[in-house]
């Protein structure tokens, strides 16, 4: 394979990992836990893995002689930079414990361990896939582990490989479905463990004992920097409004971020949009009103930054995209028959006054959007809606309705972006290099203290690495019963914006000033050599919330 000089410099780069793992590690007991609601019933559903404390790790004078071990892993749900030194931090650290250890990679994802297909990790494997982005190393995939017909066929192999630990690497729904899988392989003997790790750059799985998923930082720094390159070109140029979707999936926290990283004109948090009952309307009015502002300075541009769910999270839109998705099933034959020309006024006659009028009002690529792309479950896919081409295109729109009144006077010319994949796979910054690494090896030692149900952790990760704590969380503690597909299940809670935590408080702070003047900040391209407070720092979001700032 090919290898530009900054992949093989950055190859030999070392993660940093708290002081305790340099040596021998003892595992100390802390509280037992409840899990965050709905105690009864997520305590008769994990009766074998509820209630397990929490789990630090400290430095111990002992060696202890373990034996080899097998272990499994799996790359779950989407990419997100980092991935690939988790797996190095648990192949270095198995083979800590027993150089006769071994590493399978099941592979694309969960689908892998049901249906058989792994490779065993070897060393000169895993040396190629250090501190590299992407999880190509072994893929991932969305497959669900969650009946027991699966479990059952996954032990299958497990028993064949000898496997005693299984490592999901994912997002609240994998993390969810590994804590499933834990109770099931304790309740039935299996004799397999069953750890989590939190991945992805959304964000969204954060909690008390969480800091923060890994590749958030990674992909918040990437779009930092290309929203930057971009408020230098606008404030060159002086001609365009550039309209930018980031990624993120519901919550809004990577809008955040990079909000706070780069100071736009505007930027939409999704959760305040629906704490405020806002309208389609409403946000296009607020975009429209700084544009028109800016508009009276002479300064005919800006940049506009849109959560990716932000659809999903004004109320109207909810109401109307449920009424849709119930339609559209109901009568999907009918709806076949017509002609597409005719299709959005067909569905503006049948549905609801509100709903039709809203619907209406949209534009034409987003109506046909709505009504075209229904999922293998029969949902809307609002994540697939061109949001910044809607916005850009209503604002447009309300300003020329502005003009005709008197009440604005400018240009206004757009661009249109959308964020995600860039950053997905980008090499990781230093922090999420350490993070995974330290999450890997952590997994590693709640392997040889017999734990199973548990999520690695590694926390006060504002402070430098040798300070990081290490340890694990057991998962039935982030649960709660939410429905999920119209039925009450046990789940990982999902972390959105906080309106009242200090990040969203510090944005709100400053947007007013953000939205008049011209106040970019150019983050520029990730750094991976040269001093600290370069290269190291972890996200604003991060400081915010630990109060570091
Ligand atoms: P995860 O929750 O699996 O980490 O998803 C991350 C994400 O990048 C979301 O931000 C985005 O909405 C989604 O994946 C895109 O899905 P796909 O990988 O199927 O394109």
């Amino acid at each position: 394979m090919t290898k530009s000089a900054l992949q093989i410099e950055r190859a030999k780069y070392n993660p940093k990992v708290p002081a305790a793992l340099k040596n021998n590690v003892k595992a100390v007991d802390g509280e037992y836990t409840q899990s965050v609601a709905d105690q009864d019933e997520i305590k008769s559903l994990f009766q074998n893995t509820y209630g397990l404390p929490v789990v630090t790790f400290e430095k111990s004078n002992e060696m202890k002689s373990m034996p080899a071990i097998n272990v499994g892993v799996i790359l779950s749900g989407g990419q997100a930079p980092g991935g690939h030194n988790v797996i190095a931090g648990l192949f270095d650290g198995i083979k800590k414990i027993n150089k006769d250890s071994h590493l399978f990679g099941f592979i694309l994802g969960p689908g892998g361990l049901v249906n058989h297909n792994y490779k065993e990790l070897t060393a000169d494997i895993i040396d190629e896939y250090r501190n590299t982005g992407g999880f190509d190393m072994i893929g991932s995939g969305r497959d669900k582990l969650e009946y027991d017909d699966q479990f059952n066929k996954g032990l299958e192999i497990l028993k064949k490989l000898e496997i005693k630990a299984l490592v999901i690497i994912g997002g609240d729904d994998s993390n969810t479905n590994a804590c499933v899988l834990a109770e099931y392989y304790a309740k039935t003997n299996a004799g397999v463990q069953v750890i989590g790790c939190p991945k992805t750059i959304d964000g969204d799985l954060k909690n008390e004992q969480i800091e923060t998923s890994f590749g958030f930082d990674t992909a918040c720094k990437v779009y930092s920097e290309v929203i930057g390159n971009i408020q230098r070109d606008c404030n060159s140029a002086q001609k365009y409004w550039h309209f930018i979707k980031l990624m993120g999936r519901s919550a809004s926290h990577i809008a955040l971020e990079c909000a706070l990283q780069t100071h736009p004109n505007v930027c939409i948090i999704s959760e305040e949009v629906e704490a405020l009952d806002m309208t389609l309307d409403d946000v296009v009015n607020r975009i429209a009103g700084i544009v028109a502002l800016r508009a009276e300075q002479g300064r005919n541009f800006g940049t506009v930054l849109i959560p990716e769910g932000l659809v999903e999270f004004i109320p109207a839109m909810k109401r109307l995209i449920a009424e849709l998705k119930d339609f559209l099933l109901k009568n999907k034959a009918e709806f076949k028959l017509i002609k597409r020309s005719e299709q959005r006024n067909y569905v503006i006659r049948k549905l609801t006054k509100e709903n039709s009028e809203l619907y209406a009002s949209l534009p034409e690529s987003v109506a046909r959007q709505l009504t075209l792309d229904l999922d293998p479950h029969g949902n809307v896919q609002v994540s697939l809606i061109e949001t910044e081409k809607l916005l850009a295109e209503m604002v447009a729109t309300r300003l020329a309705e502005w003009a005709k009144a008197g009440k604005y006077q400018g240009k206004f010319a757009t661009q249109t972006h959308f964020f995600g994949y860039e950053g997905r796979c980008a090499a990781p910054s230093n922090y999420d290099a350490d993070y995974c690494y330290s999450l890997g090896l952590t997994a590693s030692c709640l392997i040889a203290a017999g734990k199973t149900g548990y999520m690695s952790s590694v926390r006060n990760t504002t402070a430098p690495a040798d300070r990081w704590i290490a340890g694990g969380i057991p998962i039935t503690m982030m649960m709660n019963m939410e429905e999920r597909n119209g039925e009450i299940k046990p789940v990982i809670q999902k972390a959105l914006v906080n309106l009242k935590g200090a990040p969203f408080k510090e944005f709100a702070a400053c947007r007013d000033s953000w939205a008049l003047t011209t106040d970019y900040v150019y983050s520029g391209p990730i750094q991976y050599f040269g001093p600290t407070e370069v290269c190291d720092q972890p996200t604003i979001t991060l400081k915010l919330e630990q109060n570091k700032n």
